[in-house]
């Protein structure tokens, strides 16, 4: 009787550690503001992968850049010095054209068209993603893009010689093209470069513009609607294929859900922010008709130069986007 207790009792002691084995704690590196919708968006889809595992795995998240900055992150989930994080890919359109698609200047310029670009590109992007080592999650935009600086701004010639921080190569060429001088900073060290006059303008949201409160520095925001970037959530592939099918299957769950929750979040975060902007003393307002027909010259250009560059993957993507468009 006692040699059974014994077998039972190690038999469930075995059980349970294997149980405890299995629970896994991921570091989940993001670039961005821990108040930041994209930020609180990962909160929520890690609350939603903790419950719907009973513990079995969990995220850590680490914002504002405080474990890896948003340049090491990409690089630091497919080595596996983090299993899970959230890039901007843009930023590394240096790497591949086709994570630039979505910084096309208005190519895809209201959430609608983002979306429909998204729909397009994300089984592209899957496979690229995949031969890096990395397994896409989600994905969700930036509210429409515009252009911060301390000075009333109605034409490109008033924007000649400014110092305008960019954060991905597609800010860069357009700065350049419009007479500016880029200068690639990430949002988390903004607040710096305009203290210190290393930049006087720059390209972003209102979101961005609010998370860092740039009333302190600057005076204007010209909504231009010139493109909607993308954050994307990824896993470490060998620790991905590690999980089990249920697992996986509840993180893709969670996942979906993040997509659309933190899309809605977007649209929301656009007013909300301007309105912020606007009251803490910012001059709040679309750009000129001037000023949009020369970016809109620029993105004609960028455009043929990035489907140029994109070769046959960029150009299955655009006419698949034109096509459900
Ligand atoms: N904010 C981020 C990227 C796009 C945006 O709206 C930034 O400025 O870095």
């Amino acid at each position: 009787m006692k040699t059974l207790a014994t077998a039972l009792l190690g038999a469930a002691a075995l059980a349970f550690s294997v149980a405890a084995a299995q629970a896994e704690d991921w570091d989940m590196p993001m670039a961005y503001a821990d108040s930041n919708f994209h930020t609180d968006n990962a909160k929520a889809f890690a609350e939603c992968v903790a419950a719907a595992t009973d513990g079995e795995l969990t995220f850590t998240i680490h914002a504002s850049g405080s474990l890896f900055g948003g340049a090491d992150i990409k690089r630091a989930v497919q080595t596996g010095q983090a299993l899970i994080g959230e890039r901007l890919l843009s930023a590394h359109q240096n790497e591949n054209p086709i994570f630039g698609v979505d910084s096309v200047p208005f190519l895809a310029a209201s959430f609608d068209d983002a979306a429909t670009l998204w729909e397009a590109t994300r089984p592209v992007l899957e496979r690229i993603l995949d031969e890096q080592n990395l397994v896409l999650l989600y994905s969700v935009p930036w509210p429409p893009q515009g252009f911060y600086f301390n000075k009333p701004v109605t034409s490109l010639a008033d924007a000649q010689g400014v110092k305008f921080r960019t954060y991905n190569a597609a800010g860069d060429r357009m700065a350049e093209l419009a007479g500016m001088l880029p200068v690639k900073i990430e949002a988390a060290e903004l607040n710096q470069a305009l203290s210190t006059g290393v930049a006087d303008g720059f390209v972003s949201s209102g979101s961005t513009g609010y998370d860092r409160k740039v009333w302190e520095f600057l005076s204007h925001f010209y909504e231009a609607d010139a493109w909607l970037p993308r954050n994307h959530v990824f896993a470490n592939k060998d620790a991905w294929n590690g999980l089990s099918a249920d697992i996986q299957s509840d993180v893709r769950g969670c996942a979906a859900l993040a997509e659309y929750s933190g899309t809605w979040r977007a649209v929301h975060y656009t007013a909300f922010t301007l309105g912020e902007l606007a009251a803490n003393g910012m001059d709040v307002g679309v750009v000129s008709p001037q000023l949009k027909g020369e970016l809109e010259n620029i993105g004609a250009t960028m455009t043929g130069e990035w489907l140029n560059d994109a070769g046959a993957d960029g150009k299955a993507i655009i006419d698949a986007y034109r096509a459900a468009r």
